[in-house]
Formats: structure tokens, C-alpha cells, sequence
């Protein structure tokens, strides 16, 4: 049985990898952070009480700041593989926090190569490295590959292209199994909530469920690559599986506007948006409805009152979301990886949006029983 070790198995792409890992028949090791709340709610479904005799699934305290518990767990867990996942992985955040990402996502992945080869686990251990597509930051060449030029445009770029280049240095200098995954946005109904695509999916279920009025966004023109964490983490177990250690880039090849994944995901409820304005005061107009749509979408048969009026404003722009820094235009290259690791993705966007807002209708429809019976309290903006 292989072990493998996750950090950041708490997160949209580390419960993907999990539920594949343990698939596969590996044992898994994850690490967490502790917080004051349970924070593993996208891994309960794959919970193993610790009292049960070898459990396949092992969750361990840790943080990616705290080399002496890094160091620990990966000597107590000897991995054959380790999926170094964790990081402060809002772009936006970054900039308030640019101290901390460099510390989390920078030097944290050097702890982890660090770990392994103090530990003498350089001929065991593979190390994949979860890096990003953010590494191309200002348009050097479309559409990115793995041998575009990197031109970082926020501290959590910067932090990262440390993290990919002392992967590199540590394949080289030490002979490590250590790979970077350049992986471009992916997506899923795990995505945290204030990630464009889900922050969208969430607000426009809350407005066809009469929860919400409006939708405020910032960069309504940014273009981005999106593809589902499913097929995602796919690509990341392949590329640990290789003969040689080498970068990857793990995209689509298909861009889109944020403002057509607006139009998308009102369209799996049924209405369509006429845009106005420029800039700061552009805004998403509702122009026709399909009522069947709605209904069909919503269940909500008998209840169509919760449909706005025609005409009605629906989304707005505030600066406060714009970013010091923009990477206006991504769109990646997968030719190696398709040739090369043999990796196919199997969502497109629309299966992807239309999963997103399936799963986010059910979620609140279910908020509002709780609601209804007493048990919980509506947040009515975020
Ligand atoms: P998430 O933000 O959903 O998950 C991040 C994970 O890292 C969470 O488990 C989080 O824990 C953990 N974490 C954060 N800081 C620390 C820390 N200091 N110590 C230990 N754990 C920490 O990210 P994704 O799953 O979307 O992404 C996974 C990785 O891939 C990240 O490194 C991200 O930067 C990178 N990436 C993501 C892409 C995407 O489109 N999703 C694209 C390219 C790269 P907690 O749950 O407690 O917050
Ligand atoms: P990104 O993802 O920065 O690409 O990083 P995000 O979904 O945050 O933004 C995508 C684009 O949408 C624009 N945008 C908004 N973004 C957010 N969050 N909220 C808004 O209201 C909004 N309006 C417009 C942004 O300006 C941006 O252009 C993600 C993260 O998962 C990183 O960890 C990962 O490395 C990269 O993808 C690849």
C-alpha cells in the first residue's frame, strides 16, 4: 500500500485528492490547521475514526509555517508521495497579507523539501508542488506553457514563484522526485466561497431563491482558463506517477470572461442579462426570463413572485474587489500534459457551471428549512 501526504487536505483540491488517493488504495495522510471551529467539513465524508484499527485516512495538526511539525509528521508518516497543497491561496488577500503568503506559501514548500531531504527520504519521497498559473501574471506569450516567461503580479504569485523555482533547485541540486503542477483556475462546488466563480454560483442562487437582490463584482473584463479540481487532481496524481520528475501545465485551452461566467450562471436559472455602462459603473440588467427554466432549476413551482421584475439591476461593480495588480489574460498550453501524462479532462465550462449552481441551489433551499424550523439565521449579505 503507498503512503501519501497532503497538506492542505482541507481545502477544495486537497478533498478531491483525498477521495482519489484513497480510491487508489492508498493510505492517506492529511495535515490540518487547528482553528477554533471544525474546519474539515469537504473531508467528512471520507472520516475514519482514529480508534478503528489502521485507518486508511490519518489527519495530523500542522501548519506550513512550523518547519519542527512539518519535519515531525513527515518523518513519523515516511510518505512515498507528498501533494504539497497548502497555501494563503487568495490573490486578492495577498496583498493585505503579503507577509504571512510569502512565509505560507513561499518558504513553506522549502520547509517541506527541506524535511525530505534531512531526513535522507530523497530516493522515497516524490514531492508534487501546487503551482499556478498566477506565475504568468502580466502577458508575456499566449497561450501559456511551461516554457513561457514568468511575470508575478501579487505577493501570492511572488511567494509561489519562489516555491516553484526551489522546486526546481532541489530536483536539480539533490536529486529529488519533486515536480510542479502549473495548473491554471479550477473550480467545483468545494470552491471557497469568495473565489469568483463560486461567490457568482452562491449569489445567483441566493437571488432566484429571494435571498439576495443584487451581485456586486470587480473585473468584470479579466479572462481565465477554468477547468474542474476533479480532472485537476487527476493531473496531479499523474505527474508523481511519471518515470522522470518534470513541470507540467494543467489548463483547458479555452479562456472566458468573468463576465460570461456571470451570463452562464444566471442562464442555468433561466434569465438573461443585458450589460450597460462602463467600468465602475457597468451593470447586469435582467432582460427576459424563462420561466419554465426558473422553475425547473428551483423547484419552485406556484412560487415564481421570487422573480424579479424585468429591468431589474442585478449586478453591480465596486472598485473595492479591483486588484492592486491584474493578470488580465490567462490561457493555458496543455499539449504536454495530454502527450505526456496521457491526462484528459472531462468536464467543459458548462458542466462545470451547471454542477456549480445545482449544487448551490440545493444548499440554500436547504438553508431555508433550517431557516424556516428555527434552527439556523440567513446571512442576507456577504
Ligand atoms: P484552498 O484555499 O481551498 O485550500 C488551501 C488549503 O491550505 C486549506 O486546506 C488550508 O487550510 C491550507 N492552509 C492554508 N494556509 C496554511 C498553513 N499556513 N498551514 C497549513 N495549511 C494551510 O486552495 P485550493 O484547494 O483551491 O488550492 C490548492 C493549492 O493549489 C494551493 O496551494 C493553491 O495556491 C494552488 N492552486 C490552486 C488553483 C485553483 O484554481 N484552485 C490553481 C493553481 C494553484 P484551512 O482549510 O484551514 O484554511
Ligand atoms: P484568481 O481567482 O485570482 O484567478 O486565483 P479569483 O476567482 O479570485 O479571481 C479570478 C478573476 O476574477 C476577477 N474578479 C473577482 N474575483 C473575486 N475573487 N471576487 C470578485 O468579486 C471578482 N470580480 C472580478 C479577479 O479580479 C480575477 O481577475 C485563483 C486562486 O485559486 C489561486 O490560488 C490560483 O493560483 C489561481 O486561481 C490560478
Amino acid at each position: 500500500m503507498k503512503t501519501a501526504l497532503i497538506t492542505g487536505i482541507t481545502g477544495q483540491d486537497g478533498a478531491y485528492l483525498a477521495e482519489l488517493l484513497l480510491e487508489k488504495g492508498y493510505k492517506v495522510h492529511g495535515i490540518k490547521r487547528r482553528a477554533s471551529l471544525f474546519n474539515t467539513d469537504r473531508i467528512d465524508h471520507l472520516y475514519q475514526d482514529p480508534h478503528e484499527k489502521d485507518p486508511r485516512l490519518v489527519l495530523h495538526y500542522g501548519d506550513m509555517t512550523d518547519s519542527m511539525n512539518l519535519t515531525r509528521i513527515i518523518q513519523e508518516t515516511q510518505p512515498d508521495e507528498i501533494y504539497n497543497l497548502a497555501a494563503m491561496s487568495h490573490v486578492q488577500v495577498s496583498f493585505d497579507t503579503p507577509e504571512y503568503t510569502a512565509n505560507a506559501d513561499g518558504i513553506g514548500t522549502l520547509r517541506v523539501l527541506e524535511a525530505v531531504r534531512l531526513l535522507g527520504l530523497e530516493k522515497k519521497t516524490k514531492i508534487y508542488q501546487a503551482s499556478t498559473s498566477e506565475l504568468y501574471g502580466l502577458v508575456q506569450e499566449v497561450p501559456q506553457k511551461e516554457t513561457t516567461p514568468f511575470y508575478p503580479r501579487s505577493p501570492y504569485a511572488v511567494a509561489k514563484l519562489y516555491a516553484y523555482w526551489i522546486t526546481v533547485n532541489y530536483r536539480e541540486a539533490y536529486n529529488l522526485f519533486a515536480c510542479n503542477g502549473i495548473l491554471f483556475n479550477h473550480e467545483s462546488p468545494l470552491r471557497g466561497e469568495t473565489f469568483v466563480t463560486r461567490k457568482i454560483t452562491r449569489a445567483v442562487s441566493k437571488i432566484a431563491l429571494g435571498l439576495q437582490k443584487d451581485l456586486f463584482m470587480g473585473n468584470l473584463d479579466a479572462k481565465r482558463d477554468w477547468g474542474h479540481a476533479k480532472d485537476y487532481v487527476m493531473a496531479m496524481w499523474l505527474i508523481l506517477q511519471q518515470e522522470q520528475a518534470e513541470d507540467y501545465v494543467i489548463a483547458t485551452g479555452v479562456t472566458t470572461k468573468v463576465r460570461d461566467f456571470v451570463n452562464m450562471a444566471f442562464a442555468c436559472i433561466g434569465f438573461s442579462l443585458r450589460w450597460e455602462g462602463q467600468g465602475v459603473e457597468e451593470v447586469g440588467i435582467l432582460e427576459t426570463v424563462d420561466e419554465a427554466k426558473f422553475e425547473l432549476s428551483t423547484g419552485m413551482v406556484g412560487h415564481s413572485l421570487n422573480i424579479p421584475q424585468l429591468e431589474t439591476v442585478l449586478v453591480k461593480v465596486d472598485p473595492r474587489y479591483f486588484r492592486p495588480t491584474e493578470v488580465d489574460l490567462l490561457i493555458g498550453d496543455p499539449t504536454k500534459s495530454k502527450s505526456k501524462l496521457g491526462w484528459e479532462p472531462e468536464y467543459d465550462l458548462k458542466a462545470l457551471v451547471e454542477e456549480m449552481m445545482v449544487a448551490d441551489l440545493n444548499l440554500f433551499q436547504k438553508d431555508i428549512e433550517l431557516v424556516k424550523a428555527g434552527h439556523r439565521i440567513l446571512k442576507q449579505t456577504e
